[in-house]
Order: C-alpha cells, then sequence, then structure tokens
C-alpha cells in the first residue's frame, strides 16, 4: 500500500504537534507547516522517519500557493489546525486587530491552503480534509465573539466541501473539541499571561493533544467509504453553560 502523506498547518506546537507525531509514529509521511522554524526543526529531529518541514503563514495567500506548488509529492489528508483565539474582552470592547488577525488565520487561511489542495486530491480521486473546529462554533460564551464565529465558519465550511465533493471519494471532516490543555492556545489568548492561563485549567481534567491526535487519526484511518462528518468532544469535566437571566 502507498505511503500517505498528512499535511499539517500549526504543526509547531499543542494539537498539531500531536497530530503529526501521531501520523508518523504509526508509518506516515509527514509535511509539518507553521511559522516557527526552530520549533519545527526540533519536531523533525524527533520523528521516527522521512518527513517534511515547510515554513508558512498561512495569512500570506501566495506563499501557501507557491509552498503548495513545490510540494515534492501528492497530499493525502491535510489538517487544516493552524488556528487561534485572541482575547475575551466583550464584543463592544474587543480590539478589531485580534478579530482581523482570528478571521485571517482561522478563516482566510484555512481557505487559502483548502483550496491549494484540493484540486490536486479530487484529480486522484483520494483525499481527506480534517478541520479543526471547536464546541466554540456551537455554543456561544462570553467573550467567544469572533473565535467562535470563525469556528462556526469551518463547521459549515466542512459541511458545504462535502456537498461539494459529492461524487468524489475526498472526505471531509470537523472535529470540534473542547477545553485542551498543554498547548499554547490559552498563553497566545492572554498575550503570553501565564497566570491567567493557568486559571483556565485549574482543577479541570481537560482533553490533551493526544486525545485529538487519537481522533484525527482515527477519522484518517476508517475505511475509505466512511466518512465523519463533525465529530464534537470535551473533557467529562465541562459541559454547557446555563442561559443568562439578568433579572432587576
Ligand atoms: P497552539 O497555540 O498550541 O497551536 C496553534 C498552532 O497554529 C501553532 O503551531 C502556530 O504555529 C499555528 N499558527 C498560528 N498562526 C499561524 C499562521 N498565521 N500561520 C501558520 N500557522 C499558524 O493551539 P492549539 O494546539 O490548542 O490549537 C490548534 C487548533 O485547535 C486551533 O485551530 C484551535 O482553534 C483549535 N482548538 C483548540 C482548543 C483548545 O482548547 N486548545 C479547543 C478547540 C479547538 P506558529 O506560531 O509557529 O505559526
Ligand atoms: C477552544 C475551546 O472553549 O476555549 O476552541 O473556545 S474554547
Amino acid at each position: 500500500m502507498a505511503l500517505t502523506t498528512v499535511l499539517v498547518t500549526g504543526a509547531s506546537s499543542g494539537i498539531g504537534e500531536a497530530i503529526a507525531r501521531r501520523f508518523a509514529h504509526n508509518g506516515a509521511r509527514v509535511v509539518l507547516a507553521a511559522r516557527r522554524r526552530d520549533k519545527l526543526n526540533a519536531l523533525l529531529g524527533e520523528l521516527p522517519g522521512d518527513h517534511l518541514a515547510v515554513t508558512l503563514d498561512v495569512r500570506d495567500r501566495a506563499a501557501v500557493e507557491r509552498a503548495v506548488s513545490e510540494l515534492p509529492f501528492d497530499i493525502d489528508v491535510l489538517v487544516n489546525n493552524a488556528g487561534l483565539a485572541l482575547g475575551m474582552e466583550p464584543a463592544h470592547a474587543a480590539n478589531l486587530d485580534d478579530w482581523e488577525q482570528m478571521v485571517d488565520v482561522n478563516v482566510k487561511g484555512l481557505l487559502y491552503v483548502t483550496r491549494a489542495l484540493l484540486p490536486g486530491m479530487v484529480a486522484r480521486d483520494r483525499g481527506h480534509v480534517i478541520n479543526l473546529g471547536s464546541v466554540a462554533a456551537s455554543y456561544p460564551y462570553p467573550g467567544g465573539n469572533v473565535y467562535g464565529a470563525t469556528k462556526a465558519f469551518v463547521k459549515q465550511l466542512s459541511l458545504n466541501l462535502r456537498a461539494d465533493l459529492f461524487g468524489t471519494r475526498v472526505r471531509v471532516t470537523d472535529i470540534e473539541p473542547g477545553m485542551v490543555a498543554e498547548t499554547e492556545f490559552s498563553l497566545v489568548r492572554f498575550r503570553g499571561d501565564e497566570e491567567r492561563t493557568r486559571k483556565v485549567y485549574e482543577g479541570v481534567e481537560p482533553l490533551r493533544p493526544e486525545d485529538i491526535a487519537d481522533l484525527v487519526h482515527y477519522a484518517a484511518s476508517l475505511p475509505p467509504h466512511v466518512n465523519i462528518n463533525r465529530l464534537e468532544v470535551m473533557p467529562v469535566m465541562q459541559a454547557f453553560s446555563p442561559f443568562a437571566v439578568k433579572r432587576s
């Protein structure tokens, strides 16, 4: 059987790094993409087998198109994992630059990479796009405003891709996690505030990047006639908020 090649965006930390490790340890060839080359190089040095690192800012459309056109092999599985939340202020106080960056990475960057790789998958009638969505796509919480909206975009895009790809063997899956610790997610969101980050996970047994890597690998390893559309997952210690009721 041919070697499976997996491109993981945001492979330099957290969930993306765990996904890259999982596929590499299961015999796949992995293309690691992110902005921080030093982190990618360190990971490359640890993984068994031959892999490739690509320094890439997914917001740069021309760079994405160039990087994809220069890949020395076809991509079987694209994991659109690069993403971020910035800030948790209410909408009326949020920083517009933060909003733009979340849209640029979580929405536009994901589109650039997907659009660049899809034609090859369709031509080969083989491929899988796995997106990292979030429970924030479906459940609102205070301060989740644009982050949740970008993940709602990812959810709906995933379903619409399924509609467009009907008749091909290209699969699309949206993995939608709740709280995942041991990543840089909250540190990035709170701009390096370690104390605030620590409090997010205090007293909770959260999901770990390896849990999500298991699910991504599972979705990709199912027989080719099986497509997981959406997969929502939370730690047992997380659930939904009650409706807020303002009393006078
Ligand atoms: P991390 O901050 O640990 O990882 C984010 C990754 O995205 C990094 O590798 C970073 O690499 C990359 N990235 C950010 N901006 C860009 C960019 N412009 N171009 C290329 N790569 C970029 O967070 P997580 O591992 O937790 O998050 C991974 C994904 O999972 C995100 O999409 C997130 O929204 C989602 N998610 C996370 C949850 C959580 O609780 N942690 C829950 C649900 C979903 P670099 O800085 O080197 O470019
Ligand atoms: C990350 C999970 O709940 O912080 O997508 O938005 S949450």
